[in-house]
């Protein structure tokens, strides 16, 4: 189909289509966080993004329309070097882009699959977009030729080998299903391989990726969960559920780097987690995209981001 929206500043022009892979992709970049810039810095190295954070190549026409969703709370220098590093990456891919902020508002326990919904939501509102990230603060692409464009039967898990891991594959073999395990400990990660077809889920969590199409058919995320994790194994569920799998780009250049951190007051684990992981079966017709309630408080256009400020509610 195609696109209709806000492109660059004179797009009346015919442009030619952009050439794929792009020509300005480098491969991969050593990301350094010394001294996170500030907004205005950031802002001053883009000069071609506009207000929302909204970018299109200036001189081809892009085969790509991508927005990128982030659930956030209280992340500043979190948010600083994403949208330092992730700018420029995605203008390199040249792809039409736009980055959501989803900042759940006041200090009911932290949702972040809910948040997501919603910028999923929201994101759709402004725009026809092909392909929607859903993009931890704290994860920074280090290749980019991990292009942030969604393969088009099927979800995609984007942040296979992090530096946290040593870069190791969290999942080695793609016809093997990856059996994720969070520990006790909130930093120990057991990895399990199991046989194919067997029901576990799938690591899902960190960067990922569906088309409008593939949210719809799994009914979007639940919006059940309230603390740390959990919801990203049941996302990964429902697209085994609906019918669907996850693809995964290879080791080589799924790189990312994990900005350190402790866990987030308002965030605590999840102890329903498992109980809930159990019933997704059975729930996930009724819980996700066609129970979300929530009321945006404000949507705001800033130079780099759109910031949308949303009370999802609390745990009940
Ligand atoms: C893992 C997953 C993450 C999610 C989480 C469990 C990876 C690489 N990441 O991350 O996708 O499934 O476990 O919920 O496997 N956030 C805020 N403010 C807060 C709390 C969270 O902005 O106060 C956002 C932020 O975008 C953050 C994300 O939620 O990156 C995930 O939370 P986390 O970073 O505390 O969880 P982590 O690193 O264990
Ligand atoms: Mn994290």
């Amino acid at each position: 189909a195609p696109h209709i929206g806000t492109g660059p500043p004179g797009t009346g022009a015919q442009l030619k289509d952009c050439k794929m892979p792009s020509p300005l992709l480098v491969g991969p970049v050593s990301v350094r966080l010394s001294s996170p810039l500030s907004l205005e810095e950031i802002r001053e190295r883009n000069p071609l993004v506009l207000p929302g954070g909204r970018y299109s190549p200036p001189d081809c026409q892009p085969r790509h329309h991508t927005a990128i969703v982030v659930p956030y709370r209280n992340r500043q220098t979190h948010l600083r070097a994403l949208l330092y590093h992730l700018h420029p990456f995605l203008q390199r891919q040249q792809i039409h882009y736009s980055i959501y902020i989803v900042q759940q508002w006041g200090n009911s326990t932290f949702n972040r699959a809910k948040l997501l919904n919603v910028g999923v939501r929201e994101a759709l509102r402004d725009e026809d977009w092909g392909c929607i990230f859903l993009h931890d603060v704290d994860l920074l692409p280090e290749n980019d030729h991990n292009t942030y464009t969604c393969h088009n039967q099927f979800p995609t898990h984007l942040s296979v080998a992090m530096d946290k891991f040593r870069y190791r594959y969290v999942c080695v073999y793609e016809e093997y299903q990856c059996l994720y395990v969070k520990c006790h400990l909130r930093f120990w990660h057991l990895l399990v391989f199991v046989p194919p077809r067997l029901p576990y889920p799938q690591y899902f969590g960190g960067v990922s990726a569906v088309t409008p199409e593939q949210y719809m058919k799994m009914n979007g995320f639940p919006n059940s969960y309230w603390g740390w994790g959990g919801e990203d194994d049941d996302i990964a569920a429902r697209v085994r559920l609906s019918g669907m799998k996850i693809v995964r780009p290879p080791v080589a250049i799924g790189h990312y780097k994990m900005i350190k951190h402790k866990g987030d007051r308002g965030n605590e684990q999840n102890p329903r987690r498992f109980d809930l992981l159990k019933r997704t079966r059975l729930n996930w017709h009724s819980d996700g995209l066609n129970s979300l309630t929530y009321e945006l408080l404000s949507k705001e256009l800033q130079p780099l981001y759109t910031n949308l400020t949303v009370d999802i509610g609390d745990d009940p």
